[in-house]
């Protein structure tokens, strides 16, 4: 830090000048990102509630209620009834409170967790941090993981069993009804991971059986900060049962709430705030509107890739459209060169394009007119 400070002026010109090297949403050209610009409204609603600490809620009981208020919507929303939860900082911190509360309710010695294939690398992280072991399931031909495999590797060590509705590489929808038959069968936790899928499904006409309907699901991961358009940090994790609260709670004896759930202690009401006004602004008619445009503009691209000869990995389950191409590393850094930022997969060697709100059709069309060069 130096001695003496600089004007806030200066201060403010300095970042507004590096900021020019971020690249922008409104671009259209970062098709790399489940990010997208917030909302407006989000924008307003986090600067109102910027200074609120959702770890001091005693302090803060406006945020508090606000939180209490995404969650119940999110529930409804996912037919959790009574699900109980928390907006958190992301589907990273989602998915370690689910294996958290699952592995302490168990209370194993050799605890283990059947993870498809593609889950998302937040799990690695958690199972890293919690002592978990990690035993992978594989995926049909359509990049869903395969039930029957899953199934058979359940052990008397499984405290979990996960699936994903919106893969982070594909945007693909694992058959959560037959997990959640396995897992009411076995007794054991299932977790949804629909950090990505939670706010997009609920909107699209080809319905994916998912959520809390199913009688397995016990927990969802679901973030705003996603399809839901809300500013960064706002994820969600919901527990179908309030007694799961119960394995995650820490004492916390000097604060006036005598103790938290989340791993994050100090958590900022803003991104509550900031959900709960896209929420309320969009509504399930504004969302359907927004998704809908999005999953047919992944369409549109998946036809014009088909049109140009490039090779789709597989059909879009959601707005993720994924192809090939004779040197497809190449191609992807090729791109990048010309500002469109995808994302190459090694596994399947593809280039991923998310298609999000910022993407629009002139994007789609620059992009492919760019790609058949
Ligand atoms: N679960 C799924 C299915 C996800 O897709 C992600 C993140 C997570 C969990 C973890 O969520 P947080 O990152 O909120 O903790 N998926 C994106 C991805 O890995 C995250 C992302 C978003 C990365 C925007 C880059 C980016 O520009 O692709």
């Amino acid at each position: 830090m130096q001695p003496k400070g600089t004007h806030a002026r200066d201060v403010i010109a300095e970042l507004k000048s590096r900021n020019e090297q971020n690249k922008r949403y409104t671009s259209g050209r970062i098709l790399c990102s489940m990010c997208t610009s917030p909302h407006s409204v989000a924008k307003k609603a986090y600067q109102q509630f910027f200074e609120s600490n959702l770890g001091d809620q005693a302090l803060f009981p406006a945020a508090a209620e606000i939180e209490r208020e995404v969650i119940a919507q999110l529930s409804d929303l996912l037919h959790g009834k009574d699900a109980a939860g928390f907006v958190v900082s992301g589907g990273t911190e989602a998915n370690l409170l689910a294996l958290l509360a699952a592995k302490n309710k168990t209370n194993l010695a050799q605890p283990e967790v059947i993870l498809p294939d593609s889950a998302h690398f937040s799990f690695t992280k958690t199972c890293n941090l919690i002592g978990l072991k990690p035993v992978y399931a594989s995926l049909d031909g359509n990049y869903r993981v395969n039930p029957s495999i899953v199934e058979k590797l359940i052990s008397k060590n499984t405290v979990a069993i996960v699936g994903t509705a919106g893969t982070a590489e594909l945007g693909a929808v694992d058959p959560i009804d037959d997990l959640s038959k396995i897992a009411l069968r076995y007794n054991v936790h299932l977790h949804v991971d629909a950090a990505f899928g939670g706010l997009i499904i609920p909107f699209i006409e080809k319905a994916f059986a998912f959520d809390f309907n199913l009688e397995g699901v016990e927990s969802m991961t679901v973030d705003p900060h996603k399809m839901g358009m809300a500013a960064i940090p706002a994820g969600g994790i919901l527990f179908r049962r309030k007694e799961m609260l119960g394995y995650l709670k820490t004492e916390t004896p000097y604060l006036s709430d005598n103790c938290h759930y989340t791993f994050v202690g100090t958590r900022s009401g803003a991104s509550a705030a900031s959900a709960w006004a896209v929420f309320k602004t969009l509504g399930v008619e504004g969302y359907t509107r927004i998704v809908s445009k999005c999953i047919k503009n992944a369409h549109v691209l998946a036809r014009g890739l088909e049109k140009i000869g490039y090779t789709l990995l597989c059909e879009p389950q959601l707005n993720i459209v994924a192809f090939k191409a004779k040197n497809t590393k190449q191609l992807s850094e090729t791109l990048w060169r010309k500002g469109w930022y995808v994302s190459y997969i090694p596994r399947y060697d593809c280039i991923r394009v998310v298609v999000m709100p910022h993407v629009k059709r002139r994007h789609i069309s620059a992009f492919l007119a760019d790609l058949a060069t």
